[in-house]
């Protein structure tokens, strides 16, 4: 019994139920385009924002009942977040949930009780997987919160500091392995700068770089076969993250040979903050090959921040859903909720309440993609956008056959005189949006 234990289980009750409690669109058994939704979505909840935040922010202090929350957190305390944690995902139904190291164990004052506190709440984790049938879509090390990763953790100015990060990492990284998990995450949470006139930023990047070949070495020598992920974000905490977004993450993986070993975790409200669209991070990654998994949030147009809001339109991820249809799915990754919820909602119910409606955001956009798909037009539409290049011309350009006098010579010599055509972009959107009707 724990403070999340009093919902019922939640199930699909489809659109008219008056249950708020239950999913009107989230039915994980219903197959879409020959699979199932539970396969398609891969939801996860996550650790950290539902029960390792009080409800604090920089004006003011916790406002949510999280007693297992304090300083420092002992195993007593760590064991009772991890029944409650446990009691809500079982409940809500997901199949999958994501942790930090240190939002998940007792605190530690070193290296070796680090070690000893993770093992003892992974073995707790892996008896209530085992029980539930949760599993773990990503685990991941808190290399951000304490004092000493102000400067970064490996970036840091510190050798000191990116040996206390290797060992986070390494232990975390094998406590997933351990646990079964599907993907290891690398946020890099203080991996930047906040002034340039102290940062050597060649010097940084290079650290970073061996930090990642090191951990992906580890992994093979530990048989882990999982997949690496990067988040991108571009700033907050730093006034710079190095991996800004996915392009720029691309550019590091290319510098340090990581491309085929590393992938990104798109955040929605990351590629917010970057200027993008969520859709063009997904994009990007995808045309870079370097697509992992999602953390599904939104941001507020009015506010410059991480705010990390349940999402709760359909039509606004209906793109994005397109794409990872287009694919048939995630290969490791997942949907994970890394969203929490506003400091006024103060009852165990709002967590239901919050991840029910945005797992059938999700759900939503998942079905009006699968119909998009299906009907074809908008796929059609981009071929015949491009059609011109399964011509002769297209082919002879893209074949290499060309050097730029040759096509200079023979665009003179054919008097080309190309006429502008219409890029349908408003049939495009009207598309997307007739289909949003879940
Ligand atoms: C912060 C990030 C963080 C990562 C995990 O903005 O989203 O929560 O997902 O370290
Ligand atoms: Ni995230
Ligand atoms: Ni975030």
């Amino acid at each position: 019994m724990s403070l999340f234990s009093s919902v019922e289980p939640v199930r699909f009750e489809g659109p008219s139920t008056k249950n708020e409690f239950a999913y009107r669109v989230y039915d994980k058994d219903r197959v879409v385009l020959g699979k199932r939704m539970e396969e398609w979505l891969k939801v996860a909840a996550c650790y950290w924002h539902s029960f390792n935040w009080p409800g604090a922010d920089i004006f003011g202090g916790g406002t949510l009942t999280r007693p297992w929350i304090g300083t420092p957190v002992t195993q007593a305390m760590a064991d009772s977040k991890l029944e409650a944690a446990f009691d809500f995902f079982e409940r809500l139904g997901v199949p999958y949930f994501t942790f930090h190291d240190v939002d998940a164990m007792a605190t530690a004052a070193t290296l070796k009780e680090h070690d000893r506190n993770l093992k003892k709440i992974e073995a707790g984790m892996a008896q209530r997987m085992a029980a539930t049938g949760v599993k773990l879509l990503w685990g991941t090390a808190n290399l951000f919160s304490h004092p000493r990763f102000a400067g970064g953790a490996a970036t840091s100015p510190d050798p000191e500091v990116y040996a206390w990060a290797a060992a986070q990492v390494r232990y975390c990284l094998e406590a997933t392995h351990r646990l079964g998990g599907q993907n290891y995450v690398l946020w890099g949470g203080r991996e930047g700068y906040d002034s340039l006139l102290n940062t050597d930023l060649r010097r940084e990047l290079d650290q970073y770089g061996r930090f990642l070949s090191l951990v992906v070495e580890h992994k093979h020598k530990i048989g882990f076969k999982g997949t690496i992920l990067i988040e991108p974000k571009p700033f907050e905490p730093t006034k710079h993250q190095y991996d800004h977004d996915v392009a720029a993450v691309f550019a590091f993986l290319q510098r340090y040979g990581l491309t085929k070993e590393v992938k990104v975790n798109i955040e929605v409200n990351h590629a917010t903050l970057a200027g993008l669209d969520f859709e063009h991070e997904i994009a990007a990654a995808r045309a870079y090959g370097i697509f992992g998994s999602i953390d599904i949030n939104r941001g507020d147009p009015r506010n410059g921040w991480d705010t990390d809001q349940f999402p709760n339109n359909a039509q606004e991820l209906a793109p994005a859903l397109v794409q990872l249809v287009e694919d048939q799915g995630f290969s490791t990754g997942g949907f994970n909720f890394d969203a929490k919820l506003r400091r006024q909602s103060v009852d165990p119910a709002d967590l239901y309440l919050a991840h029910i409606g945005g797992i059938d955001t999700i759900s939503r956009a998942l079905l009006a993609a699968a119909d998009i798909v299906t009907d074809g037009a908008l796929n059609r539409l981009k071929q015949e956008r491009y059609q011109g290049w399964n011509g002769e011309l297209g082919k002879r350009i893209t074949g290499g056959e060309l050097n730029l006098a040759g096509i200079a010579d023979l665009a003179a010599e054919k008097n080309l005189d190309p006429a502008p055509r219409s890029g349908r972009q408003e049939l495009a959107e009207s598309l997307i949006a007739r289909h949003c009707r879940y």
